[in-house]
């Protein structure tokens, strides 16, 4: 393996400060290119993405649904661009350094927000669900890179500084995927803790902490805004529900850390494997659809 600079003390505090690490250019132009210009010959990535249901009923697909998001998932890695930016050293080592012990990862979505007919995301924490997949400790997060640029027009992340440290809040059930707060608790929890937009420019990289209180809002630029959203659980966190095979900890394969540098993996999407979304039977679709979940907070 490559050797990779390493976070320093500053930036491990400021993480575990704030609950998130900005880290500007942490893919250059030519690392994020291949992904780039798959995405902008192909919006669609072969068909394969789904505008996700995460609105009221009856809104997927619909494009006046303002919720809307777009996006691929998986949960396994292949030797393609996708599969090897899940596996790159350098996202690992952060991500390592950040939860205090070697990392897996869990699963990951390349989220587009439409230009055209996408809303404001509600606010919510990633470890409400993850925690229902049985993961009993928080120690778990997400490393966003931007394949277009996101800022308050194009409907980047925003969050609540430090709100990771309030811990799992109980999700209330509620029509939407990302429902998990109450709203006079958020009420609460909005005027304490500062709203902060998550600027970031193409090939930035941001760490995030499982219980950072986070949404986006809409996308009224005239580019539609793409962000990989890869994340990683400690690999003595893995989930204690049987159901839960596709989360089980396996050691990461880890890509060198000039793998993409050098063009070292084969086409960008076609190896990984994405998720039929749609398929409700399909191993891991809970990740997507976490209504028939048992109530366990
Ligand atoms: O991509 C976005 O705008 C937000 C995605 C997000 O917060 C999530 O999927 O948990």
């Amino acid at each position: 393996m490559s050797s990779v600079q390493p976070l320093s003390a500053d930036q491990i505090e400021a993480y575990h400060r704030d609950g998130y690490l900005h880290l500007p250019a942490f893919l250059s132009p030519g690392e994020v290119a291949p992904a780039c210009e798959a995405i902008a010959r192909d919006p669609s990535i072969g068909g394969r993405i789904e505008h996700v249901h995460d609105g009221v009923e009856d809104t997927k697909g619909d494009p006046r649904n303002g919720y809307r998001l777009d996006y691929i998932g998986w949960f396994r890695e292949g030797d393609d661009w996708l599969g090897t930016c899940t596996r790159l050293q350098r996202i690992a080592e952060a991500a390592a350094a950040l939860v205090g012990e070697g990392v897996y990862h869990y699963h990951s979505k390349l989220a587009c927000k439409p230009r055209i007919g996408s809303g404001t995301l509600i606010w919510h924490q990633d470890y409400g669900g993850w925690y229902q997949d049985g993961c009993v400790r928080p120690d778990m997060l997400t490393c966003v890179i931007a394949l277009t640029d996101a800022n308050e027009e194009s409907g980047c992340l925003r969050f609540l500084k430090g709100s990771h440290k309030l811990g799992r809040l109980d999700r209330i059930p509620g029509d939407h995927a990302y429902a998990n707060i109450h709203p006079r608790r958020l009420a609460g929890i909005l005027d304490r803790f500062e709203e902060v937009p998550a600027l970031m420019r193409r090939g930035d990289g941001l760490f995030f902490h499982g219980n950072l209180v986070h949404s986006s809002g809409p996308n009224t630029a005239n580019y539609d805004r793409w962000l990989l959203e890869l994340s990683y659980n400690a690999l003595s966190n893995e989930p204690v529900f049987d159901d839960q095979s596709h989360h089980a900890a396996r050691p990461l394969d880890v890509a060198p850390d000039d793998a993409l540098r050098r063009g070292a993996f084969e086409g960008v999407f076609g190896r990984t494997p994405i998720q039929d979304l749609s398929d409700r039977a399909a191993e891991g679709a809970s990740i997507y659809y976490r209504e028939g979940f048992p109530l366990l907070s």
